[in-house]
């Protein structure tokens, strides 16, 4: 849909002014080391260690939790890259990515 431009902005009909959402988001599994779980959330989602262990304990404890929320190329490209590095290592730890309302 074409959004009207703000006040001193250009309107283009190939842009939206928002761009659609997507969440990257972490599933619990019962055999990733969770030391390797904080790795990867600081290496693909720039996290400081804290931050990263609050994910893990999260995704650890309910079974699932939102990394972080990017564009579509964006999201898609880290939730491979994240689940990569596991595969790599022989851990079935895996990201997905789902549209946020
Ligand atoms: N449940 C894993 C364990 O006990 C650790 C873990 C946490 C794995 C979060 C994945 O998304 C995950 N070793």
């Amino acid at each position: 849909m074409l959004d009207r431009a703000p006040e001193g902005t250009v309107e283009t009909a190939t842009r939206s002014e928002r761009p659609k959402l997507y969440k990257v988001i972490l599933l619990n599994d019962d055999f990733t080391p969770r030391r390797f779980v904080v790795k990867v959330l600081q290496g693909v989602f720039r996290m400081t260690e804290g931050e990263a262990e609050a994910v893990m304990m999260t995704a650890h404890r309910r079974g699932a939790c939102v990394v972080a929320v990017f564009t579509r190329e964006i999201a898609e490209q880290k939730a491979r890259e994240a689940t990569e590095l596991g595969r790599h290592a022989g851990f079935p730890l895996t990201f997905t990515t789902e549209r946020e309302d």
